[in-house]
């Protein structure tokens, strides 16, 4: 593969043309933008899969649009994202492909990693996830007392349950309500045992999903689910019905006691925080159904077909990730939230921070060269309406600069006037305010005491994108989640750097693994044991140590 990275970021001519061009336009506001242009609301927009891109309220011009689209030339963003979609091995520090798209390629689809034909492999898995989804929803998959299964126990962490628990509550509506579905993913007990105390074992389906079936808090949760199940149903022979496995490692799920033919493979070129419309989405499968889920599937497809076919002015992915880079490198705003007004997407931005500040929480380039620059702004957030009561007032009148992104559909699922209008106005009101706020003559003009004026003040040009869709469906989550999942690659392309591996997660690993050998050996009550901690780590654990006592 040619290299297109040979430039440092802040050394490309893209670059130093967009910085003399911020400082030209940092102070414009958007006032004088739109007021400039009338057209501007309707023309700096996209319009693409059903769903409607505004980004006109942001603190650019076409210019900046323009200058922003050099940049993602010189930085190679096509040919980077190309060599993904042919299979190349682009996560280089793990040496693995990146295909999470294959998992949604259709059937007839060519995807080749080391000359093999993926696509096949993908849809034998869906196949099979999808009889086992329909005997048990049809309730023919029974339990050892011959009962149906009512209870879904998701066991997984991280990529294996973030993006199986949003997409559970986003979809929630398309979901059997007969049946019950529980993740658990926190080593802490409270987690398991809050999920499973009003549950009967011979009711319950347990999903031990994990990709490497090696970690640990996955394999505690599940060992506790064993022990669990076993104390109510005194019967090894009746775990082949009741647990399954969701992994790329066979010989630990055999080790563990499922059989093999009841676990769903996954491969190494799916990364955790990508992996939710793999197997992993197996829960997600079951609660809305073989159909909807691959309903799902072809919606993310539709995305990446618009990423990988769309000029790159018209690439809802492309600007969403070229806006985000503008922002956190120019104008030193350190954080997105992301506000679903829609209360099905509750942990959507729960799911975003993983996809996100995982991919491209980095500092040191594809060549392991220390960046001087900004790479992934923190992404937080949290649904509309409820933070416009609490954390809004930071974002219209506090002194950071917090690029949002507002998330809405046309249409409600549950129709109970006038809720619906209320939300949707609330959407516009916020983008409106945000952007043009409120001058100090309009204060006055309303009669407030001048002393009061100054906190009244919205300083406005407060810059949002408004992603408008009709309904939140299993299609449009997928192509939602995709447009996300592109942007953060885009981004990554323009920083050089390796979005899909995730070293920073190892060293507390590996220290977890030594300190909890010390939490668990030697006499507890004389604190005699050796600690070669700093004194800091040496005194939590001795205090621990004790209260074990
Ligand atoms: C995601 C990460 C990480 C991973 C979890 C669970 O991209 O790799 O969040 O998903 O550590 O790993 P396992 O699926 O192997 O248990």
């Amino acid at each position: 593969m040619k290299s297109f990275m040979a430039t440092y970021l802040t050394e490309t001519s893209a670059y130093h043309a967009l910085a003399v061009h911020h400082q030209q336009i940092h102070d414009v506001h958007l006032r004088e933008l739109f007021a400039n242009d009338s057209t501007r609301g309707e023309r700096l927009t996209l319009d693409a899969l059903g769903i409607y891109f505004d980004y006109s309220k942001h603190r650019i011009n076409d210019e900046t649009v323009n200058l922003l689209l050099a940049l993602a030339q010189e930085r190679g963003v096509a040919e980077k994202r190309d060599a993904m979609f042919r299979g190349d091995k682009i996560n280089v520090t793990e040496k693995r492909a990146v295909l999470h798209i294959a998992l949604r390629a259709p059937r007839d689809a060519e995807i080749f990693v080391d000359g093999v034909n993926v696509v096949p492999e993908v849809h034998a898995v869906l196949d099979k996830m999808s009889a086992f989804s329909k005997r048990v929803r049809d309730g023919e998959w029974q339990g050892a007392t011959g009962k149906r299964i009512r209870n879904v126990v998701n066991i997984g962490i991280g990529g294996s349950d973030l993006g199986p628990v949003m997409a559970y509550e986003a979809l929630k509506f398309y979901s059997a309500r007969d049946m019950n579905f529980r993740f658990v993913s926190n080593v802490d007990g409270t987690d398991f045992a809050e999920a499973t105390r009003d549950l009967n074992a011979d009711e319950t389906l347990f999903i031990i999903s994990s990709k490497t079936f090696t970690t640990q808090e996955t394999m505690t949760n599940a060992q506790t689910a064993r022990n669990w199940f076993l104390s109510q149903i005194n019967d090894e022979r009746a775990i082949a019905k009741h647990f399954v496995a969701v992994s790329t490692n066979e010989q630990e799920v055999v080790r563990f006691g499922i059989d093999a033919a009841n676990m769903f493979v996954f491969w190494d070129w799916v990364g955790g925080r990508y992996s939710m419309d793999s197997a992993i989405g197996l829960s997600t499968m079951l609660a809305i159904g073989p159909e909807n889920f691959r309903a799902m599937l072809d919606g993310f497809h539709a995305m990446d077909e618009h990423f990988r076919t769309a000029p790159f002015e018209k690439n809802m992915p492309v600007l969403m990730g070229l806006l985000a880079f503008w922002y956190n490198t120019f104008f030193d705003a350190q954080t997105i939230a992301v506000l679903p007004y829609d209360q099905y997407l509750k942990r959507f931005p729960a799911y975003l921070q993983q996809l996100t500040m995982e991919s491209n929480g980095k500092r040191v380039t594809l060549q392991g060269e220390t960046i001087e620059y900004q790479t992934s702004p923190i992404f937080w957030g949290e649904p509309g309406t409820n933070g416009q009561h609490s954390f809004y007032q930071l974002i219209h009148q506090g002194t950071k600069l917090i690029p949002c992104d507002f998330i809405a559909f046309t249409q409600t699922l549950n129709k109970l006037p006038p809720h619906h209008d209320i939300l949707m106005a609330n959407v516009f009101a916020q983008t409106e305010a945000l952007a043009f706020g409120k001058t100090a003559d309009e204060v006055r003009a309303e009669g407030t005491p001048e002393w009061l004026v100054p906190h009244r003040v919205f300083p406005g040009n407060r810059p949002t994108t408004t992603i408008l869709a009709e309904k939140l469906d299993p299609a449009t989550l997928g192509k939602l989640i995709a447009l996300y999942e592109h942007s953060v690659f885009v981004q990554g392309a323009l920083w050089d750097i390796d979005s899909f591996d995730q070293w920073g997660v190892e060293l507390g690993k590996v220290l977890a693994k030594k300190i909890l050998g010390e939490l668990e050996t030697g006499d507890l009550g004389t604190g005699d044991l050796r600690l070669e901690h700093d004194s800091s780590t040496n005194a939590l654990i001795r205090k621990y140590r004790a209260s074990k006592k």
